[in-house]
């Protein structure tokens, strides 16, 4: 049985994370850390959980050492349209945080998960069933962020064995938590906007391409390639993975077939369009499909459904 240390527990993926880890590995077994102390996080965990600050290399460290854990999901950082805002910063938090983590690893021998990201890709990349291994030359701090971090748990493995691990996520879309400070982010907004108003504008423009995944096949990516044979495994700074590659169209498009008066503008903002330009139209996963067995249950059919129908009980 694992023990868990999550950061980021209150971001995108960590408030869906922790619960689907909680069911697999026992509350117990999963110490959910933050910077943020909301109070309704604090009361609603059913499990450990700890303020913790990861750029404070001790308080990490004594936290991981005080449980005991033997794997560690470092989840907090910066998404790209905010470390594009504030760029030391994010570097300061980014590559901070996860040189905090990953010494934190090797000292007391965890297994570690940390995501990547489209974004570590850049302009010269091919656009189009971008490969595992190709160009990551990237144009933004976020996308810098991702590949020294990429480098940084190759490095840990082969020089110190630290069991790094690792997918390049797209963009995630989920009515849980809002994504917040992304380029992809959108993909989510589309879904309330559409039940609020009956319409949406786009900051993102017509015809550009972004793979996207829904979160539980997500969810269910991170849990597989933790519990996957080591041996298998030949990428140690992360798997590209992907579900769809959309535009802001298509995602339109699968609304009006629930909410035919559904309508869609655009309003294109030029930081976030231009990170977007930047990154690819679609990845390729065969490497996490042939290594550990990566797969999606969601399409965008499949997701938009499933979207319309939650936030519909949830607004009501
Ligand atoms: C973002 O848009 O910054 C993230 C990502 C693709 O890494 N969703």
């Amino acid at each position: 049985m694992k023990k868990i240390l999550v950061t980021g527990a209150l971001g995108q993926i960590g408030s869906e994370l922790i619960p689907k880890l909680r069911d697999v590995y026992g509350n117990d077994n999963v110490i959910a850390t933050d910077i943020r102390q909301e109070k309704q996080f604090w009361l609603t965990q059913s499990g450990p959980h700890e303020a913790l600050d990861v750029t404070n290399a001790q308080a990490m460290f004594d936290i991981a050492k005080k449980y005991q854990v033997d794997t560690f999901i470092h989840l907090a950082a910066l998404l790209s349209a905010t470390a594009e805002a504030k760029p030391l910063f994010a570097w300061n938090l980014n590559m901070g945080g996860l040189v905090n983590a990953l010494e934190t690893a090797r000292e007391l021998q965890c297994q570690f998960f940390t995501p990547s990201s489209i974004g570590a890709f850049g302009p010269s990349t091919p656009k189009d069933n971008t490969p595992q291994v190709t160009i990551q030359r990237p144009t933004t701090m976020y996308g810098v962020n991702k590949v020294a971090g990429e480098l940084l748990c190759d490095y840990y493995n082969l020089k110190f064995g630290v069991d790094t691990r690792g997918v390049r996520l797209p963009g995630l879309i989920s009515y849980v938590t809002p994504p917040g400070g992304g380029t992809t982010d959108y993909a989510v907004e589309i879904y309330y906007e559409a039940l609020r108003k009956g319409q949406y504008t786009s900051y993102i423009a017509q015809g550009t391409y972004m793979d996207m995944m829904y979160m539980p096949d997500a969810l269910d990516a991170i849990i597989k390639l933790m519990e996957a044979d080591p041996t298998r495994l030949i990428h140690r700074n992360a798997y590209n993975v992907t579900a769809i590659s959309a535009q802001p169209d298509d995602f339109a498009t699968e609304i009006k077939k629930s909410l035919p008066a559904f309508k869609m503008d655009y309003n294109v903002d030029p930081i976030r369009q231009g990170i977007a330009d930047s990154w690819p139209n679609s990845i390729d996963p065969t490497a996490a499909i042939a290594e550990w067995g990566f797969t999606t249950n969601y399409d965008l059919a499949k997701l938009t459904s499933d979207m319309l129908q939650k936030i519909q009980q949830k607004l009501r």
